[in-house]
Parts: C-alpha cells; sequence; structure tokens
C-alpha cells in the first residue's frame, strides 16, 4: 500500500534515494517520475490523476492486463498454503511440477524439460551455462561461442548483455569473450533494393559466414528472439528463419530462441517459434509467463541437450534460490488459465491485425512515417526524414525521443528506439481502447512533425 505521502514528497524521495534501471539520473532529476500508482485493463493511473493507456503492457509482459484479482488470489492462496520451499536437495512443490508439465505441452516438440529462474536475463545465462556444459559432455569443449545479432536483447546481467548486441551495455562491461554477433534481419534500415525475403536469406547468411570465420568447431550456440524486441521491433522477413535454422544444423549449432517477449500470445501464436516454423533446442520465457505480476522465468530444454545432460551430466553445478518458486509457478498457472479461457492467443491476432490496420489507415500517408509493421500485438511505426528513399533522421535530432515525450504527456505509452516507437499492448485491448491508441499516436506523430518543422 502506498503511504499518504503527496507527489512532491515522493518524487524528493525517488530522487535522493532510488536508482533506476536504464536511466541518466541527473536528466531524471531534472524531470522527476511519474509516480504509477494503479491499473486495470489496458490503463494506468498516476499519482496526479492522469489516465494512460499502456501501449507497452508495462514492459512487454502485462498480457493479461492490470487488475487481474485472479493472479493476486492464486498468489495469495499459495503464500498461505506453502510461501516458499525450494527444489535443490530431492524436493519440489506442486505449482513448479504442474507448470512444468503444462509449459511442456504448450511448447511442444522436444522441449519438455524446464529449468526455473528469476528473471529473462538468468534464463539466458542459464542457456549459455547448458550450451557450453553440452559441448563439453559431447567431447567438443571447444565449442563455447554464442552467436546472437546487432540489437538483440538478451539481458543485463554480464554474460546476458555479453550475449546481446547492444553495444553501449558492451561498452559498460557487458563485453565477455566468447561472443559475437551478426547483422539483423532488419529489411527497413538495410535491405536497400531487395526484397525483404531475399534480404532475408542474405541476412540470414551472415550468420553462415561469422559460422566460417569462426571455425564451426568453436561455435556453440546461436540466439535470437523471433522478433527482435528491444531493438526496434524488427520483424524478419518469412525467409530468415528457415535459413537460420537450415544454417544451425548444417554446422552442427545449437539453436536457442529468446521468447523472453514473444512467447505467451504476443506474435498472435503460442510462442514466437511457432509463428516462423523455428525447431529450437532451447528457448526462454519470462515475462508473460506470469504477465509481469510476480517474476519468474523458465528455460525449456530439448531431448537432444537434457538427455545428455540427464544420461550423463552428473550434477548441473547451477540454480537460484527462488528456482521455481512456488508462488510465481501458482501466478504463472492462473496466468495461463485466463490465457486459455479468453483466447488471449487469438485475440492478440485478431485485435494485432485491427490496430494495425486502423495505425496505416491514420498514419500510413503521414510525411514522418516510413513504415508501420506488426504481428499479432507487437509491432513498430518507423519516423523518417524520407520515406521514398527509406532514409532515417541523424541521430542527433532525436525524433523518437520527441514522439516518446507527446506521447507520454497526451497519456499514451509508447517506447522510442532510436527513431521506430514500439507498442506491444496487453493482449485483452479492446475495440474502444484501439481507437484511443490510434487518435494518441496520430496527435503524437503530429506533434512531433509540428516540431521537426519549427526547428527545420
Ligand atoms: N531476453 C529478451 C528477449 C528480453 O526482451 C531479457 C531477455 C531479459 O529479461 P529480464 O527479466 O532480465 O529483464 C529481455 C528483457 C526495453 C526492455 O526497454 C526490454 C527488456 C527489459 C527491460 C527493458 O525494451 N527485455
Amino acid at each position: 500500500m502506498t503511504t499518504s505521502n503527496s507527489t512532491a514528497e515522493w518524487r524528493a524521495l525517488d530522487d535522493a534515494h532510488f536508482l533506476h534501471p536504464f536511466t541518466d539520473h541527473k536528466q531524471l532529476h531534472e524531470e522527476h517520475s511519474r509516480i504509477i500508482v494503479r491499473g486495470e485493463g489496458v490503463h494506468l493511473w498516476d499519482s496526479e490523476g492522469n489516465r494512460i493507456l499502456d501501449g507497452m503492457a508495462g514492459l512487454w509482459c502485462t498480457a493479461v492486463g492490470y487488475g487481474r484479482s485472479e493472479l493476486a488470489d492464486a498468489a495469495a492462496a499459495q503464500m498461505r498454503e506453502l510461501p516458499y520451499y525450494n527444489a535443490f536437495f530431492k524436493t519440489a512443490t506442486v505449482p513448479a511440477i504442474e507448470l512444468s508439465a503444462r509449459l511442456a505441452k504448450l511448447v511442444g516438440g522436444s522441449l519438455r524439460h524446464v529449468f526455473y529462474a528469476t528473471s529473462g536475463s538468468e534464463a539466458v545465462d542459464t542457456i549459455i551455462r547448458l550450451v557450453r556444459h553440452y559441448w563439453s559432455l559431447a567431447g567438443k569443449p571447444a565449442k563455447r561461442t554464442v552467436i546472437s545479432r546487432k540489437w538483440g536483447y538478451h539481458g543485463s546481467t554480464i554474460a546476458g548483455a555479453s550475449a546481446g548486441g547492444m553495444s553501449d551495455m558492451h561498452r559498460q562491461a557487458g563485453d565477455l569473450p566468447g561472443f559475437a554477433q551478426v547483422q539483423p534481419p532488419y529489411w527497413y534500415m538495410y535491405g536497400g533494393d531487395m526484397s525483404p525475403d531475399e534480404f532475408g536469406v542474405m541476412a540470414a547468411r551472415t550468420l553462415e559466414a561469422k559460422i566460417l570465420e569462426l571455425g564451426p568447431e568453436n561455435v556453440g550456440a546461436f540466439i535470437g528472439e523471433p522478433i527482435q524486441g528491444a531493438g526496434g521491433v524488427i520483424i524478419p522477413p518469412e525467409s530468415y528463419w528457415p535459413e537460420v535454422q537450415r544454417i544451425c544444423r548444417r554446422y552442427d549449432i545449437l539453436l536457442v530462441a529468446d521468447e523472453v517477449i514473444c512467447g505467451f500470445g504476443r506474435t498472435g501464436e503460442w510462442f514466437g517459434s511457432h509463428a516462423y516454423g523455428i525447431e529450437p533446442d532451447l528457448m526462454s520465457l519470462a515475462k508473460g509467463i506470469t504477465s509481469g505480476y510476480v517474476p519468474l522465468s523458465a528455460v525449456m530444454i530439448g531431448d537432444r541437450v537434457a538427455d545428455l545432460l540427464i544420461d550423463q551430466g552428473g550434477e548441473f553445478f547451477h540454480g537460484f534460490t527462488y528456482s521455481g518458486h512456488p508462488v510465481s509457478c501458482a501466478v504463472a498457472l492462473a496466468n495461463l488459465d485466463i490465457i486459455e479461457r479468453e483466447n488471449l492467443v487469438e485475440r492478440a491476432r485478431t485485435q494485432g491485425a485491427r490496430l494495425l490496420s486502423a495505425l496505416r489507415e491514420a498514419l500510413g500517408d503521414h510525411p514522418l512515417v516510413g513504415e508501420i509493421r506488426g504481428k499479432g500485438l507487437i509491432g513498430a511505426i518507423e519516423l523518417v526524414q524520407d520515406k521514398a528513399k527509406r532514409q532515417f533522421y541523424p541521430s542527433d535530432a532525436g525524433v523518437g525521443m520527441i514522439c516518446r515525450n507527446h506521447c507520454f504527456a497526451s497519456g499514451l505509452i509508447m517506447r522510442a528506439v532510436r527513431d521506430s516507437m514500439v507498442f506491444a499492448p496487453p493482449l485483452v485491448i479492446g475495440d474502444g481502447d484501439i481507437e484511443e491508441f490510434v487518435s494518441l499516436a496520430r496527435k503524437a506523430v503530429d506533434l512531433t512533425w509540428r516540431d521537426l518543422r519549427a526547428t527545420a
């Protein structure tokens, strides 16, 4: 429960004591935080009573929307029964067992084993350990390098940051050896005169070139988000993933799908891997697994890795205090009940199509808008200087940030990644919410255009 402090007092305490993630604090202290106090459906309220449409589902996670007392009840019931016990010493709890079986069924294929952690970063860390352990057990300990894409996001632990393709994070000590990056399948930026499908194959072949450069005997895995989220909602051409799959098989490289954002309906299928026909050896899950109500992440492990690990691995010296936390697993089970009962995966598909076409109708002809792309309920609006040439503004113009600030001020949360305005609203978004989203987005883009012309 919040105290009776006023917004001004909270802001003073916030500035004095709270270091925020991914934040320039000097800048924050000039502007101060907006304090979010309540949520219902797709809307949030701040401490000054303003209502905000959350076009980002928190941080890509509140799939079932805010205010679900069913999830609070599931957490409370589990806390009363058994708030905590671990799974280290030949013990297990019922929610963790039941969730494991349910995830295995939902994910399908050979990914029938689950390892739990608390964050997406820990899931990715676990995967890196599993990849290297697997290849040691398989008699190929040199296969250690993990390849990812530029602008891939795989978490913020040292290993996660190193595995990702964010150069700012690499510069701040997220630069372990044993990682390499290749080109993302970002047709709008890099596709030139190629068709999206020609470009998709070309982008996948940058992986092949990197494997050959490093030597396949040194490469353990390729990790990629089915759709790159934090990197700007980079939706790959349909030709991309089949070619990546072929390359991984050809050089005997494990394929890892980081489904932290794409999992649990976001793309209009249960998992992004299903949407693109990817057959990964390992998969990371988080965010939508509990709709963000409590922290939980999971690694799905395919038979190839699991069989060797179980038969010949001995003890896997890895795990966290909260691996398989019973409260988190109980909330995840209740969250899956809601997703299934309310057909939210299908809903992501239909409402996503509705949102995309409404955005295209409202903004498709706008001089500042180069492309509006989406799949299910994840998408982006590209703000560009020259539509015909697919040319971006110089990065110091900060066009995305101008637009983000207009969104924020008018009651819509969209994130700016470079000049891509990204969105991923809760899967429960209704028709009226879509109308509100589109009209606020249109207003923000218009105001951004006005600002740019004023300074031109
Ligand atoms: N993999 C992917 C694909 C992610 O999107 C992580 C791993 C790490 O998860 P944790 O739970 O450790 O944060 C993520 C997280 C953004 C943003 O600004 C995105 C994430 C986290 C924070 C901010 O888009 N994604």
